[in-house]
């Protein structure tokens, strides 16, 4: 497409495309609630829905909540933590914000060269007496060293609460992500392998603190005339629990669609220079959520943003995530250097198009063109630096396309793209 001609996919492939679970289903629950005018405040489905979620995650309690954001709030809050709280700086900066925003001190440290996950080692450096608390993440749903984590939060009597919000439907070893640390928090948005459209969940085995963060969650309101704690309101509606219902007899399958479309990628991108697959640690079992490459740009010929820029022009909308990293954003930039791998991992990591609304074929097909891309990798970087002049469009843009005819495919084989690399050298 740099090169003129038809982009390689007529619709975009995005990353984050929702999976849509039974929609029978889920119009039959949605008619439920509407019938018993029950729409929030703990109504029937979220409780079922909390009780799925513990069961999966393999925890005691679980409190659903309007996002994960309001969860990991929830979370410190009713874990009691004060002044200064550890987080990885290569994460979504939701994970940072849940501290900043409660007036907390979030401090950063960096991951692991290899996982992207935060580095026990690292946390150790930053403990002080101000530290109250230590939030690991899951990265891209491939777990953490949660028990390491353990260890050292058990060693300071430091709370851990642990970010899995891209990690519902994980296994850490032989067990659910979940039960770690003194909390752990699942996200249900739109872009996760399971979503309520927006959403997530506080999971735990501490009833107490379950407890807290139930009436918290409801105005700490903890009986019809009786405030007990300073409370917010992160309450799930029935309307998003019943999309979550009527996605959770699919998750097994969800994973296992995630996991094809990672095969193909690591088949079909075999033995291209300076592109690796990032392969999740041989201990856990993630969700494959996400597919992630990094580019080694000396040995692909082309920066990791070349390459982005290349399948954005195919309609490929690969996504540079977390880039730069939360020490690199406004609120959290304090010129500390101490980021090296975190710096490493922001500028060479590319999140590629999966899930359920990519098919196989598409795989195909985005893999194609990478190894186009690398192969004429000095054409194609020579072009970005000295894009073509634009030049007036004789035939009118296409109308835009109406909703109901907007293409997902359903199953493995449906495609819509034009051939790749027609249009390249
Ligand atoms: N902790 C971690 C580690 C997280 O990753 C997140 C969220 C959180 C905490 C907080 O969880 P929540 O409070 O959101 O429950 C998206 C999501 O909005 C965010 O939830 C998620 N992580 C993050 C990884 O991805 P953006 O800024 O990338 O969103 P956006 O609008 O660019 O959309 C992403 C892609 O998904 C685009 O290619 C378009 C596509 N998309 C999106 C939506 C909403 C669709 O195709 N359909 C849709 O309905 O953050």
């Amino acid at each position: 497409m740099i090169f003129g001609g038809s982009p390689a996919f007529a619709q975009p492939r995005h990353v984050g495309r929702p999976n849509i679970g039974d929609r029978d289903r889920f119009f039959e629950l949605l008619g439920g609630a509407l019938d018993r005018r029950w729409l929030s405040n703990g109504g029937p489905l979220v409780r079922e829905f909390e009780a799925r979620v513990a069961e999966i995650a393999g925890v005691r309690h679980s409190v659903a909540t309007c996002n994960a954001t309001a969860a990991l709030e929830l979370a410190i809050r009713a874990a009691g933590l004060h002044g200064e709280v550890i987080a990885p700086a290569f994460t979504f900066p939701a994970t940072v914000h849940a501290i900043g925003w409660l007036g907390l001190t979030p401090v950063l440290c960096d991951v692991e060269p290899e996982t992207g996950n935060i580095d026990p080692k690292q946390v150790r450096r930053r403990i002080t007496p101000r530290t109250s608390g230590i939030i690991g993440v899951h990265l891209w749903g491939r777990p953490c060293a949660a028990e390491e984590l353990t260890a050292i939060a058990e060693e300071h009597g430091l709370a851990l609460i642990l970010d899995a919000a891209q990690a519902f439907g994980a296994r850490y070893r032989d067990r659910p992500v979940g039960g770690h640390g003194t909390a752990e928090v699942f996200s249900f948005h739109a872009t996760k392998l399971l979503n309520t459209f927006e959403g997530g969940a506080l999971v735990t085995n501490d009833g107490a603190l379950a407890a807290r963060a139930r009436a918290m969650q409801n105005f700490g309101i903890v009986g019809e005339d009786e405030v007990a704690l300073p409370g917010t309101n992160a309450k799930m509606s029935e309307a998003a629990a019943a999309m979550g219902l009527a996605s959770l007899a699919g998750i097994d399958d969800l994973v296992a669609r995630n996991r094809r479309r990672y095969e193909a990628y690591r088949e079909r991108l075999a033995g291209i220079p300076g592109v690796e697959l990032v392969a999740p640690a041989r201990w856990s079992r993630p969700s494959y959520h996400y597919v992630l490459l990094r580019v080694h740009a000396e040995r692909a010929g082309l920066t990791r943003d070349q390459l982005m820029a290349l399948l954005r022009s195919e309609n490929v909308i690969a996504r540079r995530y977390f880039y730069p990293g939360c020490h690199r954003t406004v609120p959290y930039f304090t010129g500390d250097r101490r980021f090296p791998h975190t710096d490493r991992l922001a500028g060479s990591l590319l999140a590629v198009p999966t899930g359920a609304a990519v098919t196989v074929g598409d795989v195909d097909r985005i893999a194609g063109l990478i190894r186009l891309a690398v192969r004429h990798a000095t054409a194609v970087a020579a072009r970005l630096r000295h894009p073509a002049p634009a030049t007036p469009d004789p035939v009118p843009p296409p109308p835009p396309v109406p909703a109901a005819q907007s293409p997902v495919p359903a199953d493995e084989e449906a495609t819509e793209c034009h051939q790749p690399g027609g249009s390249h050298p």
